[in-house]
């Protein structure tokens, strides 16, 4: 999946670096700029991605200073250690889903790395500017199984309330289709083998502090509040559709 949503961000990517204008007002030209320049010497199978909108676009929601501290340092350091820890060795050649399935087998760096680097990827791509709402089908199918979405964002919040210390909420799809929410600690994620509760993320939501402190300082539960309005529906209903699609 992460492979799809890859290949589907460096067509993008791709493209805009062709044609030279993009066009989308939420590209980062910097972030741009910079993916040009490193494209040749990242490994095929995990490139470090363009945030798909500016550090500014989720204001006032996610503040601009956060996302940049988060994107530009967090998550680079995250992909960098993750591709330190797997070069030269035979993992190197693995996809991040079949690192994900024989993690308790894996070195600790790579477990919270390779998590670290994944999960933002998941994160900066189900936020976008003003949040994108669902679609009908998909209200019903989520109305279905929490009994509203009301329920659905208090199950959620709550994932993300009671995690101690770090780490994330999860809206996922499991193998037989049942969607569930649940929170991994640290880098974590529901694809690795010591996951409590394996299935599919569609909905990633980050509760370290370096998420939210800036702005929020404490107060993770406004953060959890701020964080409903930017959720870009479509991609988190891509990712269902696909993973329905997959275990079929
Ligand atoms: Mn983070």
């Amino acid at each position: 999946m992460i492979k799809t949503i890859l290949t589907i961000s460096a067509l993008a990517f791709f493209s805009l670096g062709v044609s030279a204008q993009p066009t989308n007002k939420f590209i980062n030209q910097e972030k741009l700029k910079t993916m040009e320049a490193n494209k040749n010497n990242t490994p095929v199978n995990h490139q470090f991605m363009p945030l798909p909108y500016a550090y500014d676009a989720l204001e006032p929601h996610i503040d601009k200073l956060t996302m940049e501290i988060h994107y530009s340092r967090h998550h680079r350091v995250y992909y960098d250690n993750f591709i330190k820890a797997i070069s030269g060795t035979p993992l190197e050649n693995m996809t991040i889903n079949e690192l994900f399935e024989k993690m308790s087998t894996l070195p600790a760096a790579v477990r919270n790395n390779g998590g670290g680097y994944y999960n933002h990827e998941l994160f900066w791509e189900n936020m976008a500017p003003g949040g994108v709402p669902m679609s009908e089908n998909f209200g019903k199918i989520l109305t279905s199984k929490f009994g509203s979405l009301e329920k659905l964002k208090e199950e959620f919040a709550a994932a993300g309330m009671t995690r101690f210390g770090s780490g994330w909420a999860w809206l996922n799809v499991d193998v037989n289709g049942n969607l569930f929410i649940s929170s991994t600690p640290n880098q974590d994620n529901p694809l690795m083998d010591i996951a409590e509760k394996r299935g599919t993320p569609l909905l990633a939501m980050d509760v370290w502090e370096h998420a939210y402190y800036l702005k929020y300082q404490n107060k993770r539960a406004d953060y959890i509040t701020a964080f409903w309005n930017v959720i870009n529906w479509k991609v988190v209903e891509e990712r269902y559709d696909e993973a329905i699609v997959k275990n079929k």
